[in-house]
Parts: structure tokens; C-alpha cells; sequence
């Protein structure tokens, strides 16, 4: 159990009477070999004799036998064997499945509904359930994308499981083998694209040699349903191309494009499109020449307008070098205000990709203003599944729950009901296009993303993407039995350690709204809130030795609970009606301030960092009561990790603490922070073997010294 079949181990199960009257068949209806209904049919062929031990035999002719599993295209079914009525439900990449009758029917719109299909049908059986049912399944919005960071050095900004498996020493990969089975992984949650290089893109890509590997990649994942997609660098007609210019308004530059866009279909001819970051953090971009981050996503919406593509335009536009001393200054702005007057400017074919939080994937975020302010703009959701601020897989976060929470707030935009969720899908504002792009970050370790249970996120991704309306903690439920089969311990441990996960990870990083607290500068790993003030990057929390937190309200801040519909604008202006777990990022207070709870915001801080430690310690007993329960490869990888995490919830307890301690000189009303009574320092002990050196940053740890 190396892990490197993620959710989708088809373990047998447990049988019972009902399974004796199981189909004897497969019929994949119209398959050619690499189209995804002829990969249902391999599929459930496999899945079923792992799961039942039952051997069927697979064929794509028309002809039934007693009783069968038909998998192919509502067309496909209508053409062997009639219409049926529920076809007429169906929308892009849905499907019908039904056990009720003598056969089970699997119906897709297309080709990769009818994968869905398949997959669903596998997940039911691996969960034990052959109840007779009958539904029809359509995604709630067309874009469920995944991105990969992926550099062509082969190395992943913040990826945590290895390097890439997509490219290597500046080339695409010859072995495509991992490369299918992620594709296998992402269509079994119904993902049908993927972006497989960095948003900070480097234009060798587009070299005749990569071309080609495209291409490789591009069949690999095209039986499974998944559309591949690159980023681009915006300068490339320069640095590449040899122009003058990168001028999106440049006849030539133009020309350039619809070139290498031709190119790039000639060898992918499905190509679902590109990603751009355009004037980000360095980044080249279309206001370079002055002109509009429009003109610059409309360029690249014109080259692939032709070939059926789509344009993602990255919404994450700010300035990093910000001026602190500038109090209305604030980097939650940004993307409003850049986008803000290009509402309606945009083709037809882009969609704007927006964080779900104005800043950066913190621990706690309200949602991105954005979402509201553009109506006449498709827009998709950006979330991260590596947990690049959260712990790197090294902490477990369970981060469906969060998703939900951003997905399901309403944003009142005309003071009717608009939740995020049904924005992206285009319904809210009738938009065409729409949906989701999750940040994966896998790379060549077995377990994928470098942690067992860290595969929950990227499944509750897939899931949510094509239902938000899903409960967060249901889903986690089908992933434990899939992963980890019936034992209603694991079960319930898996569940209640997840369920916790975000909960305690807040509480020991950052509270109250304030971000995340991590080191700031690069690595975004462990405690170092002194980074966040002091510099151009903007996630500042303007603490002081009275008060702290970023006043962001339109009387006396920033002015970014402005950008919200007015009746969510009230709520955030106001201090009463904001929410604690957002005080922070809206008002800044004494830490004497009282919450709702009566607490003051320091002693909160306090307690929380202590309960969070103490929860993440509870993680360890939890897990090591499962033992001789999971099998061991995976029952120690993760005790491994808990403990680590149970450490480091300490480092990162004691170093926020004793942070706002020394600034505030505040007591901790319960005596601990400052104040160690049970504390053996390593460096008062006799040391053989070991030197002892300063750490930095000196809070993260006790009395400024490590003995490593
Ligand atoms: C930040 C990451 C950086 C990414 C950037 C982005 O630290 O590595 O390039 O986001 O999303 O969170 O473009």
C-alpha cells in the first residue's frame, strides 16, 4: 500500500447474496481503443474482478447477454437499443446511471460522462452498496481544471512530493506511465482539465522538442477524459521569438501567437487552452506597454478562439513592492482594482481565475470581492490543494470544509441570493463558461502529494467542483472507505482527525483573521510572524505594542470592505457584525479588544495556540490507536507525520505566543506563555555529540537556541 492508486485501490469486498445475480458482461459501446468509453469498459473490467473476483468479458459489439453492464454515448445507446427518456436531462459531461433494470446502464452525454459514469459505478461497488438505483448526474459547472506547477528542470514550486512527472532536465518526459495514471485518478473525480506547467512559465515549452512531448502528453491523458492546457509566458515573442516586442496590440506579436498557437494544436488538436499570470510578482504583461490586462488575455483569446480553446487570465495582479507607510495602501484591493473597469471587455472564450480569497490561500480568507464585481466576465474559483501555507502536507488539513465555506458565501450582489458557487458556474450571472482550477502539485512520490492523507483534498476537489452542494465531511467518508476499507474505527478516527484538521491548524498559526503567520519572504512553512510587516508584499498584520490587525473598512482603512455588495460591505464595516474569525482582517483593535466569546483578542490568541497544540497532539493517540488496522507501509508514514506535526504544533504554539508576548507584555491569564514550568531546555543539558546554534527567526525557539 504504497498509495500510488490513491483512492481508486478497487479492495474486494466483503459479499453478500446479492452479488450472485451479477451481470456476466461489458458492452462499451462504439469504443475505439484510447476513447474514454473504451477505457469504462477496461475499467470496470479490472475494477469489478478486483472488487467482486468476478472475471466478465468485455466486448464493444451491440449484443447482450442475459444480463449486462452497457457503458457508451446516449447516441451510442440510442442507435443499439432505443432512446431513453432520461437522455433528454442530460447536459456536457453528465450521465444516467442505472442498476434497476436486468442491466446496468451507464449513459454519458459525451464520452467522458459515460467515464463518469463508469467510475461511479466502481465507487458505489467498492463501498459495498448494490442497492438498485437510478439517477441522472450533471456537473455544476463546465471548468473543473486542475493546475500543476511544474517547472521544466522537473522541479514544483511549492510542490511537496517530488519532482515533476511531467518534465525533466528541460524536456517533457519520455514515460508517460505516471502520467496516465493521474489522469486516471482526475477523471475518476470527474476533473476534465489540466494545466501541467508554472503559472511563472518559462516559454522553452514551446520549442519543437517540448511540441512534440505535448503531444505524448496529451494522449496519455485523452482516454481518460482529460484535456491538457499550458501557461505562458507573456514576453515569449521576445525572449523566444526573437521580436522586438511583446506588445499585445503589435500586428506582429498577434501574428506570433496565432502561430505558435496553430503549432501547439497541430500536435494537440484537443487543446482545452492556456493559463496566463500577466504583471504578478515579476511577471511580464500586457501594461508593460500600456495596455490593458483585456488586451492582453483577448490576444491570446483570438489565437485559440479558431481551435475551440479557452483563456484562463489569472486574476492574482498585484504589486509587491507596496508602500507600508501608506496607510490606505492594501494588496486585498488589487485584484478588484485592476479588474474592475475591464468588466465587459473581455472575449467571450476567457474566464478570469480568481483566488478565493483576496490575498493568498491563507488559513482564513473572506471571499475575493472579485466574484461580485464582475458580472459580465465568466470567472472560475482558484483553490490550492497543496497546502503551501497550510503545513506542506507535513500538518494534516483536511480543506473541504473551507472550500465549502468560500463556495457556499453568499455575496448579495443587487441584494439577491449570489453564493460563489453558482457565480463561477456562469448561472448567477449568466455567464457562459465557468468553474474551478485546483493547484495539485503532485509529483513522482508513490503517495502522489507526499502524504496519505493529504489525497482526501484533491479528491474533495474533484468532488466539489462538479457538486458544491456536497457535505464535505460525506465526501471525506466515501474517501476513507475507498482508501481505507469498512473498519468503522478507521472510520471514525480518519474522520474526527480531518474534521479537526483546519480548526486546529488555525488555531495554532493564525487567528482571528490575522493570516496564516508563516515566514512571509519564501518558504511559507513555519512560524515567522515578524516577516509580515516591514516589506512589499502586503499581507501585513500592523501590529504594534497596543493593537493589531489591518483596518480595511471605508471610514477609516483601506477601504476594501467597500468592494463588497452593500449588504456584505456593512456587515465587514462594521466591528459588531463582523465575524471574530475575520476581526483581524477587517479592523484592527487593541489587544484588550473583547470578542463575542469575552475574551480579549490576546488571551484568545493565547488559548487558541495552546488548544490548537494540544489537538494536534491528541492526532498522534488517535492515529496509533488504528494500529494493526491499517496496514503498515501506510499506518507508519503517517505516525511519522503526525508526530512531526505534533512537534511542530508546539514550535509554532510557543513562537506566536511568546511573538506577541514580548510585543504586547501581556500576561497569559493562565500563567503558561513566557513562563515553561515543565520545560527542559536541550541547551542546559550535557552535550556529547551535538553544538548548539542560534536559530532564526529567534522566536521559533526557546531561548534562541537549537541543538540540532
Ligand atoms: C504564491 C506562491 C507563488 C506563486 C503565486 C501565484 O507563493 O509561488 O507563483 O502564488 O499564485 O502563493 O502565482
Amino acid at each position: 500500500e504504497d498509495g500510488h492508486r490513491g483512492w481508486l485501490r478497487y479492495a474486494p469486498v466483503p459479499q453478500t447474496g446479492s452479488y450472485a445475480s451479477f451481470p456476466t458482461s461489458i458492452i462499451a459501446l462504439n469504443s475505439t481503443r484510447s476513447s474514454p468509453v473504451y477505457t469504462a469498459g477496461q475499467e470496470l473490467q479490472q475494477g469489478i474482478n478486483s472488487i467482486l473476483g468476478k472475471q466478465l468479458s468485455a466486448n464493444s459489439t451491440s449484443e447482450k447477454t442475459f444480463s449486462s453492464i452497457i457503458v457508451g454515448t446516449v447516441d451510442a445507446y440510442a442507435k443499439s437499443y432505443g432512446e431513453i427518456d432520461e437522455a433528454e436531462d442530460l447536459e456536457e459531461d453528465g450521465f444516467y446511471l442505472s442498476t434497476e433494470g436486468r442491466n446496468v446502464v451507464i449513459v454519458g452525454q459525451n464520452e467522458r460522462g459515460a467515464l463518469y459514469g463508469a467510475f461511479e459505478y466502481l465507487s458505489r461497488l467498492a463501498q459495498g452498496n448494490l442497492d438498485a438505483f437510478s439517477f441522472v448526474d450533471n456537473p455544476h459547472a463546465p471548468i473543473r481544471w486542475v493546475n500543476q506547477w511544474d517547472n521544466m528542470d522537473g522541479s514544483i514550486e511549492r510542490g511537496y512530493a517530488g519532482p515533476s512527472i511531467f518534465f525533466r532536465n528541460g524536456l517533457v518526459v519520455d514515460n508517460t506511465t505516471r502520467v496516465a495514471e493521474y489522469a486516471k485518478l482526475l477523471a475518476s473525480i470527474r476533473i476534465n482539465g489540466i494545466i501541467v506547467n508554472n503559472v511563472n512559465a518559462n516559454a522553452t515549452l514551446l520549442s519543437a522538442q517540448n511540441l512534440d512531448g505535448l503531444g505524448r502528453l496529451a494522449d496519455a491523458m485523452r482516454p481518460y477524459g482529460i484535456q491538457l492546457g499550458i501557461s505562458l509566458n507573456f514576453a515569449s515573442p521576445q525572449t523566444f521569438g526573437g521580436l522586438s516586442t511583446f506588445d499585445p496590440l503589435d500586428p506582429k506579436v498577434d501574428a506570433w501567437w496565432a502561430n505558435v498557437t496553430n503549432q501547439v494544436y497541430a500536435h494537440v488538436p484537443d487543446m482545452a487552452g492556456y493559463l496566463v499570470k500577466a504583471n504578478s510578482e515579476g511577471q511580464p504583461g500586457p501594461l508593460t506597454y500600456n495596455r490593458t490586462l483585456a488586451d492582453g488575455a483577448n490576444m491570446f483569446a483570438r489565437a485559440v478562439e479558431p481551435h475551440g480553446g479557452i483563456v484562463m487570465f489569472r486574476a492574482f495582479v498585484y504589486d509587491n513592492h507596496i508602500n507600508e507607510t501608506n496607510w490606505k495602501n492594501d494588496r486585498a484591493n488589487a485584484a478588484v482594482e485592476f479588474f474592475q473597469d475591464l468588466d465587459g471587455k473581455f472575449d467571450e472564450n476567457v474566464v478570469v481565475q480568481i483566488k478565493y480569497g483576496p490575498i493568498d490561500f491563507q488559513v482564513r480568507e473572506p471571499a475575493s470581492p472579485l466574484f461580485s464585481t464582475l458580472r459580465n466576465t465568466s470567472t472560475a474559483i482558484e483553490l490550492q490543494i497543496t497546502q503551501e501555507y497550510l503545513g506542506q502536507q507535513c500538518h494534516l488539513l483536511y480543506l473541504g470544509p473551507l472550500w465549502k465555506e468560500i463556495l457556499e458565501f453568499d455575496m448579495k450582489a443587487d441584494d439577491r441570493p449570489s453564493k460563489v458557487k453558482d457565480i463561477i458556474s456562469g448561472e448567477r450571472f449568466r455567464r457562459p463558461l465557468g468553474g474551478s482550477a485546483g493547484v495539485v502539485n503532485v509529483g513522482t512520490n508513490t503517495t502522489w502529494l507526499g502524504s496519505h492523507l493529504a489525497m482526501s483534498n484533491l479528491y474533495a476537489y474533484g468532488k466539489l467542483a462538479w457538486d458544491p452542494a456536497l457535505e464535505p465531511e460525506e465526501v471525506l467518508q466515501d474517501w476513507i472507505r475507498l482508501t481505507f476499507g469498512f473498519d468503522r474505527q478507521v472510520m471514525n478516527t480518519i474522520t474526527n482527525m480531518s474534521m479537526q484538521s483546519w480548526p486546529a491548524y488555525e488555531n495554532y498559526s493564525g487567528n482571528l483573521g490575522i493570516q496564516t503567520l508563516t515566514d512571509i519572504l519564501y518558504a511559507h512553512y513555519g512560524p515567522n510572524p515578524a516577516t509580515q510587516d516591514g516589506n512589499g508584499w502586503g499581507q501585513w498584520t500592523r501590529a504594534d505594542k497596543f493593537s493589531i490587525g489591518m483596518d480595511r473598512t471605508v471610514s477609516n482603512g483601506t477601504g476594501n470592505a467597500g468592494q463588497y455588495p452593500p449588504a456584505v460591505a456593512q456587515q465587514y464595516e462594521n466591528i459588531e457584525t463582523t465575524p471574530d474569525n475575520l476581526l483581524l482582517w477587517f479592523h484592527h483593535v487593541n489587544y484588550t479588544h473583547p470578542l463575542k466569546s469575552g475574551k480579549t483578542v490576546i488571551q484568545h490568541f493565547y488559548d487558541a495556540h495552546y488548544e490548537g497544540a494540544k489537538t494536534a497532539q491528541e492526532f498522534v493517540k488517535q492515529w496509533a490507536s488504528l494500529k494493526g488496522k491499517v496496514d503498515s507501509e501506510r499506518f507508519d508514514h503517517v505516525l511519522f507525520l503526525q508526530t512531526y506535526q505534533a512537534g511542530h504544533a508546539l514550535v509554532w504554539r510557543d513562537s506566536i505566543n511568546q511573538f506577541y508576548y514580548n510585543l504586547s507584555e501581556i500576561p497569559d491569564a493562565a500563567k503558561r506563555v513566557n513562563n515553561h514550568p515543565y520545560r527542559i531546555e536541550a541547551e542546559d543539558m550535557s552535550l556529547s555529540g551535538y553544538k548548539r546554534y542560534s536559530v532564526n527567526p529567534f522566536h521559533a525557539a526557546s531561548g534562541y537556541n537549537a541543538i540540532p
